[in-house]
């Protein structure tokens, strides 16, 4: 049987009325964007591309020169197209409006560029996540600036989500509402192919991921959770747990979505202000699109993170996602 690259499994989805054209073309643009973002990752040292930029993003972290790269990689791939009528960036303090030389679209597109980029310096696993919303029709204008609250939507308007993942192989996982597929960039052909049908979370398991050196700031229920995970067969929940932390949203999601397992970056008393580290728009909400669609769950502790109303463009939020009878768990651990 033929493989079927994404372009063909778009076009397959554009005909059965899932995906509306200007859709399928933003989702075509935005892989390509990620491919290019591959090709710089991948080149390293030898690209002159590692190391930081000697500033800071909106959210006080170093900016590294493939966050920037990668951030403009995104903005000029998509600018021009005439399916968007905007975009936000974890890079980037305001909404970008597209330039009036250009047609605007229907579309929303919220990226983090790259996402976990402390390790690219280690060559550890990095990731670009993107999120698409419509844009609202108040908000809809040819010539007015883009006002930034057309962005503010909970998660459970997204109408497509997903992720490239900068590893061994490069991956791209696509959510367009009706399941997650999963695309391996064929670097010889220059195409993402189909090799992952019909992703699914295990609704159990037995593997963790936290950033344990935070366990002295977190709220009693996480803290509870996490005694009883690592008590293993001889506490309550009777089995032994592994535990990852690769401090990449992307490849720790990534080995969820794989082979199930647990993510937590629950809000801790370091930053009590903020409630997590983890931003809403571009990180969290995409993830958990992704995540519920391969039959996994995703909460703040409290509430459906999907379900969540955003404030502002770079909200922060708790996180717990995963294989669905753990993230209950210790949701129902935040309720009690
Ligand atoms: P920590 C990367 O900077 C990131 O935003 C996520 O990709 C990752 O899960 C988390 O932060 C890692 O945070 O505090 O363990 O370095």
């Amino acid at each position: 049987m033929s493989r079927v690259t994404l372009s063909r499994y778009l076009i397959e989805q554009t005909r059965s009325n899932n995906t509306p054209a200007d859709l399928r073309f933003l989702i075509e643009v935005v892989a390509r964007a990620c491919k290019e973002i591959s090709h710089h990752v991948s080149k390293g040292a030898l690209g002159g591309v590692l190391g930081s930029m000697g500033t800071e993003n909106v959210q006080g972290e170093v900016q590294k020169k493939l966050d920037v790269i990668s951030n403009d990689i995104l903005l000029e791939a998509n600018e021009w197209g005439g399916h968007l009528a905007g975009m936000a960036s974890e890079e980037m303090d305001n909404a970008y409006q597209i330039p009036g030389r250009y047609p605007k679209g229907a579309y929303l597109l919220v990226f983090d560029p790259l996402d976990g980029s402390s390790n690219i310096d280690v060559n550890v696993s990095v990731g670009t996540i993107f999120s698409v919303l419509r844009c609202p029709n108040e908000y809809l204008s040819q010539n007015e600036t883009l006002n930034e609250n057309a962005f503010l939507q909970p998660g459970t308007e997204q109408v497509a989500a997903g992720y490239a993942i900068y590893g061994p192989q490069t991956m791209l996982i696509l959510t367009l509402g009706n399941g997650v597929k999963g695309f391996t960039l064929d670097r010889e052909l220059g195409s993402f192919v189909l090799t992952h049908e019909n992703i699914c979370v295990p609704e159990t398991t037995a593997e963790f991921a936290i950033n344990m050196s935070n366990q002295r700031h977190w709220e009693a229920p996480v803290k509870r959770y996490v005694d009883e995970l690592l008590a293993g067969e001889t506490g309550p929940l009777q089995k032994n747990y592994n535990m990852r932390w690769i401090a990449s949203m992307v490849a720790d999601v990534h080995r969820i979505l794989t082979r199930g397992g647990l993510f937590m970056y629950p809000r801790d008393a370091r930053e009590p202000s903020k409630p997590g580290k983890l931003r809403l728009m571009y990180e969290a909400n995409p993830m958990s699109f992704i995540i519920e669609q391969a039959g996994g769950a995703s909460t703040n502790g409290y509430e459906r993170i999907l379900d969540i109303k955003p404030e502002s463009l770079h909200q922060r939020v708790s996180v717990i996602l995963g294989s669905k009878q753990e993230v209950e768990r210790v949701t129902a651990y935040h309720k009690e």
